[in-house]
């Protein structure tokens, strides 16, 4: 692949403790995708382009806990206790690289907000700074990876194509949650079809 860092940027997502083997909502093989984003990640530190790596990372008590007994809203899914500020499973997983990245963005830090994009929070309004720090460095295209590919991954890759940037997911270096099952096979189809190129 003919990458043009000059204008493209790395965009890790949420490989923290609880969505990898172990965790409190864990992604089935979900350090997979740690070696091949290290990889790719020194490819673009190597070329001084920007790595961006994202974490969940959520106040305790947070409105997407199904520990608060809360009934979830249409559409919306509620999950365990996970990436609660300052605990070990909101930590990136041991063996993802940090030293290539550039930036972090921590977000779903509001208690009654949820955010699975690293540019919009869930009410689809509240901006990260992402889109901002992107357009500020100069970048057209992200590519992105980390988990899961139909939550956090899937809502930053399709923000990603309303900010006008040309997305390509990492296929190798996403994993999914497949929770309703099949949720995966209908991200990767509504990516697509918004124009994310899967390589
Ligand atoms: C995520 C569910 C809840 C994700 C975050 O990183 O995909 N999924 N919070
Ligand atoms: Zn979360």
């Amino acid at each position: 692949m003919n990458i043009d860092f000059k204008k493209s940027a790395l965009l890790e997502i949420d490989v923290q403790n609880d969505f990898c083997p172990g965790g409190a909502l864990a992604v089935t093989d979900g350090s997979d995708v740690v070696k091949p984003l290290n990889e790719i990640a020194r490819g673009f530190n190597a070329a001084c382009a920007p790595v961006i790596a994202t974490q969940d990372w959520h106040p305790a008590g947070h409105c997407s806990f199904l520990s608060g007994g809360r009934t979830p809203a249409e559409g919306e899914v509620l999950w365990p206790d996970h990436c609660v500020q300052g605990t070990e499973g909101a930590e990136f997983h041991k063996d993802l690289d940090i030293k290539p990245i550039t930036l972090i963005v921590r977000k779903g830090f509001r208690p009654f907000v949820d955010s699975y994009s690293a540019f919009f929070e869930n009410d689809r309004k509240t901006a990260t700074g992402l889109g901002g720090f992107l357009k500020g460095l100069g970048v057209e295209t992200v590519y992105l990876g980390g988990l899961a590919t139909d939550y956090c991954v899937f809502f930053s890759a399709m923000d990603a194509v309303k900010l006008g940037l040309t997305v390509y997911l990492l296929r190798d270096a996403v994993r999914g949650v497949n929770f309703p099952e099949g949720s995966v096979e209908k991200a990767l189809t509504a990516m697509k079809n918004a124009g994310v190129l899967i390589v």
